[in-house]
C-alpha cells in the first residue's frame, strides 16, 4: 500500500479526492472549487483555487498511484472472489478426504 507521504505527493500532483487516480473526478472537484478557498483543491497552496491548480491536475491526468510509485496493487474484488472460490473448493475437497478417511 502507498505510504502517507506517497498519498501526499500524489495529492499535490492532482489526486484531490485521494482515490489513487488522477481523472475527471479530480478535475471536476477543482473546477467546482474554483475561485474559493478550499485547501483540498488548492494544490499549489496559494490559498485560492484557480486554473493553476487545474493545470497541475490536468498535466498529470490518468496517472495512478500504484503505477506511479511502482507499488503492487492490492487484490481487487474480482480476483478476491476467484481466489475465495478456489479456497472454498479446496476446503470442500479436504473435508471430503477427511470424511472418507473416517468412514474407512
Ligand atoms: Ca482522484
Ligand atoms: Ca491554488
Amino acid at each position: 500500500m502507498p505510504t502517507a507521504e506517497q498519498w501526499a505527493i500524489f495529492w499535490s500532483m492532482g489526486d484531490v479526492n485521494l482515490d489513487g487516480k488522477i481523472d475527471e473526478k479530480d478535475l471536476d472537484f477543482i473546477i467546482s472549487a474554483m475561485g474559493t478557498f478550499n485547501p483540498l483543491a488548492d494544490i499549489d497552496r496559494d490559498n485560492l483555487v484557480t486554473t493553476a491548480d487545474l493545470d497541475i491536475a490536468s498535466s498529470n491526468y490518468s496517472l495512478e498511484i500504484y503505477e506511479y510509485f511502482g507499488i503492487t496493487k492490492p487484490i481487487d474484488w474480482v480476483q478476491g472472489i476467484i481466489i475465495g472460490g478456489f479456497v472454498l473448493g479446496m476446503l470442500v475437497v479436504i473435508d471430503q478426504v477427511i470424511f472418507a478417511e473416517k468412514k474407512s
